[in-house]
């Protein structure tokens, strides 16, 4: 998978060298590439941002270096990839990025992320990246950061451990919170009595058959409890 990132702040993505992505980066599965938007400005002063029209707090983000850089990656398409990218902005006014979402956009071949600052980026870049692929405004939660950047780095790790050869195991895949709408069962590891809390006996039985029924009930329960949105079938 190709994965271009436009961002004012590239170094944030250093982090993606490392770990389960940063070999999957080595081994040619993934070719993420980052670039600096104010690559595609002209002025001394590499200008990104401009006052908004009707007023307002704060700045937004000019279309003209935006639409040059879509331009440019867009029609960068790799031999394997010929078809038009997803182009991805993170948004706090997005649609709900969830394991569903992740899911789907692991099987594209190429991504293209825009990374926004201070207010946003200027309405019309989205329009005119939809010229270009298929635009999603994503939104990782309901709150508020203060750019797009924090919720690429998310997005990318989610859907970058869901291609085939990222993660070792598959069946830890299938097995995990979310891929099935509850949450997961509670993990134990030796010893068997640490600081007086002992590991639930069920586990040391041996009985596959009650272990699987324990940790099914453990998974409704903690789903009640904590995630009731998730049983009402809200997500
Ligand atoms: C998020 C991109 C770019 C995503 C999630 N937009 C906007 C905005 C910002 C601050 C105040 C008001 C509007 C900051 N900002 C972003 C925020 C994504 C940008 C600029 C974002 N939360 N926040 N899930």
């Amino acid at each position: 998978m190709r994965i271009d990132v436009v961002s004012i702040f590239p170094e944030y993505f250093g982090p993606l060298e490392m770990s389960l992505l940063g070999k999957a980066r080595g081994a040619g599965i993934l070719d993420i590439r980052t670039h600096d938007l104010r690559h595609w400005t002209h002025d001394r002063h590499r200008t990104v941002d401009d006052t908004p029209y009707g007023g307002g707090a704060g700045m937004v983000m000019k279309p003209e270096p935006w639409g040059e850089a879509l331009d440019e990656l867009a029609s960068d398409a790799p031999e394997h990839a010929p078809a038009a990218p997803v182009i991805i902005f993170p948004s706090p006014a997005g649609e709900l990025f969830t394991q569903a979402t992740a899911r789907e956009l692991a099987r594209e071949p190429r991504l293209i992320f825009g990374c926004g600052r201070y207010e946003g980026i200027d309405e019309r870049v989205f329009a005119h990246a939809a010229t270009l692929g298929r635009v999603r405004l994503i939104s990782l939660g309901d709150y508020v950061l203060n750019g797009g950047e924090v919720a690429v780095m998310a997005m990318i790790e989610a859907i970058g451990r869901l291609i085939p050869g990222v993660v070792g195991n598959p069946a830890s895949l299938v097995e995990e919170s979310h891929e099935d709408g509850l949450l997961e069962y509670p993990s134990y590891t030796k010893p068997a009595s640490w600081r007086g809390r002992e590991v639930p006996p069920i586990l040391l039985s041996g009985n596959h058959a009650a272990i699987d029924a324990w940790r099914r009930e453990q998974r409704v329960e903690r789903t009640r409890e904590r995630r009731p949105d998730l049983l009402a079938g809200d997500r």
